[in-house]
């Protein structure tokens, strides 16, 4: 299925003089508070995040999994999905791959259409945290960490072929997650299982082009339950450093023990240069992996301003690598993504909007309580107008929800795929 320009055209007609109306009245009032609305509106159409290909089909847990039905069985269809939200949000630009689950058979094919849906290959995910079929070692007490110089050197190569994978689509950065850690007192040694880890990084890192980057990303427990090893921010930074420029620390919003100060980490780790990626998500008890800002909007909130403020003061931190990082087993997978698409341009869009200079003034003179007006008066600023806005300048709808329902875009896809399907990934 692929959605025309007319179509998206017709489906803004009836929405268009509600948002105008919106939009002049929300501009006139910004624009006396001396707001640059044109660049916020610039920004936000800039703004592209990643989807993971393995996002697009119904997740599950271990307990079952129950198909929504019409899902991608191929990176083809994968990527036309993708190409699907992108047409109706304009900020779906790109895809995450996850290696084997993603190879390509065809890659001039891939590269063809994913040119044509306009989308870019974001960072390539190794897996070195399931066994695949005619692997000779298992992963099932770790990989880059394992004791047994066989194992690492089979988990060492898999993420050199992900390079090289990632290299042939025009990729320009590997992100790492390792599940290795252990789920009983005494299983492992820390400081070998660290050591390990360290050298067999510093050995991917060194088989990277030139240009390329290395996320390491860090979670605290699962699957293991006892220790992983990297496990905090501390301890990817650590490995990072030690790998060398280019490899940075890639934070999971999901990956922090409850009530961890999440945009605190992203500050001091933009300051330090070496926050390289993200992955958005929301969670009520751990990794739970749901739609972003369907949750804890307000810590959303927080950490944009965070990253607002790198981007705008902290140009020793590379541009960073955006991407979702969900899975669903209720909704229908690519309105979640749509939800979590529209959570991360509202959370922007609010940070934006935040007076730098009167925070910083304020800080100054120790005014707790305006320092806390700012922040909020951006917070509760109804931005949605400004989001779509930015959509309608490149080409996007309205309301891409309700251009989904309307285009029935599932239905097409099951008329086209069938009911009962099953895609790739977690
Ligand atoms: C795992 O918990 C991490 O969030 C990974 O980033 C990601 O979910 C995984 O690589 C996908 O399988
Ligand atoms: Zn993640
Ligand atoms: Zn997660
Ligand atoms: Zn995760």
């Amino acid at each position: 299925m692929k959605i025309q320009k007319q179509q998206l055209e017709d489906l803004n007609k009836s929405g268009i003089s509600d948002h105008k109306t919106k939009f002049n009245f929300l501009t006139q009032s910004l624009s006396k508070d001396g707001t640059d609305v044109e660049n916020i509106i610039n920004k936000l159409a800039e703004f592209q995040v990643a989807i993971p290909s393995w996002a697009l089909g119904a997740g599950g847990t271990r307990f079952g999994r129950f198909s929504y039905g019409g899902e991608p069985a191929s990176l083809e269809q994968k990527i036309e999905d993708i190409g699907l939200i992108h047409s109706l949000t304009q900020t779906a630009g790109a895809v995450s791959l996850h290696i084997p689950w993603d190879v390509p058979n065809d890659y001039q094919a891939i590269k063809e259409l994913a040119a044509l849906n306009k989308i870019k290959f974001d960072a390539v995910n190794s897996n070195t945290f399931q066994d695949q079929k005619d692997q000779k070692e298992t992963y099932k007490y770790g990989s880059l960490s394992n004791t047994s110089v066989a194992v690492r050197e089979q988990a060492i190569a898999h993420n050199k072929e992900v390079i090289e994978i990632g290299n042939k689509l025009g990729s320009k950065s590997l992100t790492v997650w390792l599940a290795d850690g252990a789920s009983f007192p005494g299983q492992n040694n820390f400081q070998t299982a660290l050591t390990h880890t360290q050298n067999s990084l510093i050995d991917i890192y060194e088989d990277m082009p030139a240009d390329w980057k290395m996320f390491i990303e860090y979670k605290p427990y699962e699957p293991y339950f006892y220790s992983t090893v990297i496990q905090d921010w501390g301890t990817s930074l650590m490995l990072a450093n030690g790998c060398g420029e280019r490899a940075y620390t890639l934070v999971d919003l999901g990956h922090h023990l409850p009530n961890t100060n999440i945009e605190q980490i992203v500050s001091i780790l933009m300051l330090k240069g070496k926050l390289g990626g993200f992955h958005f998500n929301d969670s009520k008890y751990g990794d739970d992996d749901i739609t972003v800002g369907s949750i804890k909007p307000y810590a959303l909130f927080l950490i944009f301003n965070e990253l607002v403020y790198g981007m705008q003061n902290n140009p020793q931190n590379p541009e960073l690598g955006w991407m979702i990082d969900a899975s669903h087993n209720l909704k229908d997978p690519l309105e979640d993504l749509i939800q979590s698409l529209e959570a991360i341009q509202e959370a922007y869009a609010k940070a934006l909007l935040i007076d730098q200079n009167a925070l910083r003034a304020a800080q100054e003179a120790h005014d707790v309580t305006r320092c806390q007006e700012i922040l909020q008066e951006a917070y509760r600023t109804d931005v949605r107008p400004l989001v779509r806005e930015a959509r309608l300048k490149t080409g996007g709808v309205i309301n891409p929800i309700a251009a989904y329902r309307k285009l029935e875009v599932r239905e097409q896809l099951i008329k086209e795929r069938g009911k009962n399907t099953i895609a790739t990934g977690l």
